[in-house]
């Protein structure tokens, strides 16, 4: 089950107050003890994701949250990082305590999640400790409440079936790597440089998730490094449909690959299947336009140990200087969360985005678009830096006619 990545598995997340159970429910939902319960308030203070197998769904990622009702200057922060898990949310569940008062809160947030297009399971817990006053919240907030007491187990295997049923009717579905570019026996031929950025013994994500793409759509992998490209070019040559590289080799590699093969990126597939490519595309165009000491914050949703030569820190600074012949500023952001206040940025570089999902990626390009602000990804960016995004794109005619409009 663990060999899901977590990025593509429903996210499934518990609001409500502090204490009304949704540590508790969680651990009820998994038959586990995993996440802490306490009767102090404010026990869960940041976002806890866990991977699991929840029947009769399958892998799902659980989101424990901290209590939209947190107060005082660190609770609002609290609640801040709570509503952010609603980017990456496939589906909420809303807790409520059975003896709640004053559903203030759990309108709001309501109202939030409607506005997000997120569909919710309405749930109150506890109802060990009473039996009524469960209609008053259906009246109330307009919603069907499952009735469970996490501490008993009662109702948890009926919000257990309506979590399935639901999520049967959710596009869990991402859209495809590079699947629908093939046809059965097309062989795809990736080239993957084993360099010192490259991770001992394994391959990154993005290239094991296309290998992977490829045989679902029973195509045919080969996979070599940049070194031995050009004579497994010659073996194979009329039968490669389309070489992908890892985009630090494409400056490399261009001339290597004859013109009727395609050539793209992982990254640029990537942009595609984590975001929206034609989005990413317009973004690079717009590198030309960045003008002297303009603030340009480089994103990266992953915390690795950042080497000498590291592509966030020192190559794309560097090529962005290069190319926009400006001298520019820079603000690294890394993690789950971008910087609320995007104003101050010209333009926003981000990573391949293979640590977050689908959702959270879209939800950072649709902020960036909203406040005007450029979005371009690593991939589309080195391709433009090493002069062949043109090439790249021939396998998206409507990105590629962004790029040369
Ligand atoms: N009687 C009863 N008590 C429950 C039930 N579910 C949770 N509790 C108790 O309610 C208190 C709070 O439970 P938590 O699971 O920590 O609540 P939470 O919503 O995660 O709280 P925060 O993390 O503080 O926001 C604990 O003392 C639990 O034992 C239930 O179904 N019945
Ligand atoms: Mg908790």
């Amino acid at each position: 089950m663990n060999n899901t990545p977590r990025a593509n598995r429903p996210h499934i997340a518990i609001f409500g107050r502090r204490n009304a159970g949704k540590s508790s429910l969680i651990n009820a939902i998994t038959n586990q003890d995993i996440a802490l319960v306490s009767e102090t308030k404010g026990t869960t203070t940041d976002p806890v994701y866990k991977s699991m197998e929840i029947l009769p769904l399958g892998p799902v990622v659980l989101i424990d949250t901290a209590g939209i009702d947190d107060e005082g200057e660190l609770g609002e922060l609290r609640v801040k990082k709570t509503l952010t898990v609603l980017d990456k949310t496939d589906l909420a569940i809303l807790l409520i305590d059975v003896h709640a008062e004053n559903l203030g809160f759990e309108e709001e947030i309501i109202k939030i999640i409607d506005k997000k297009g997120i569909p919710l399971i309405g749930v109150i817990n506890k109802i060990d400790l009473t039996e009524n006053e469960i209609d008053k919240y259906n009246s109330t907030l307009n919603i069907n409440f499952i009735p469970v007491s996490a501490k008993t187990g009662e109702g948890i295997t009926e919000l257990k079936n309506k979590i399935a049923k639901k999520a049967e009717n959710i596009d869990f579905e991402e859209p495809a790597i590079i699947g629908d570019l093939i046809n059965r026996f097309d062989v795809i031929l990736h080239v993957v440089p084993i360099d010192d950025a490259a991770p001992k013994g394994r391959l990154i994500l993005p290239q094991v998730q296309t290998i992977r793409d490829v045989l679902d759509h029973n195509g045919i992998n080969i996979v070599v490094q940049d070194t031995e490209l050009e004579e497994t070019i010659k073996m194979f040559r009329d039968k490669i449909k389309i070489v992908v590289t890892d985009s630090q080799a494409f400056g490399k590699i261009r001339d290597i690959v004859p013109n009727d093969i395609y050539l793209t990126s992982y990254s640029i597939l990537y942009a595609r299947y984590k975001g929206e490519l034609n989005e990413l595309v317009r973004g690079a165009k717009a590198v030309k336009s960045l003008e002297e000491n303009d603030l340009v914050l480089i994103s990266e949703s992953c915390t690795h140990h950042r080497q000498k030569g590291d592509i966030g820190r020192d190559k794309i600074p560097r090529f962005l200087q290069e190319l926009s012949n400006n001298k520019l500023n820079f603000e690294w952001s890394s993690g789950t969360t971008i910087p609320n206040d995007l104003s101050k940025y010209s333009m926003i570089v981000h990573c391949g985005g293979c640590m977050i999902n689908r959702k959270q990626m879209l939800s950072r390009i649709n902020k960036a678009k909203e406040g005007n602000i450029p979005i371009v990804n690593y991939g589309v960016f080195l391709g433009m830096k090493f002069e062949v995004l043109d090439r790249a794109l021939d396998l998206f005619p409507e990105a590629k006619e962004i790029w040369n409009k």
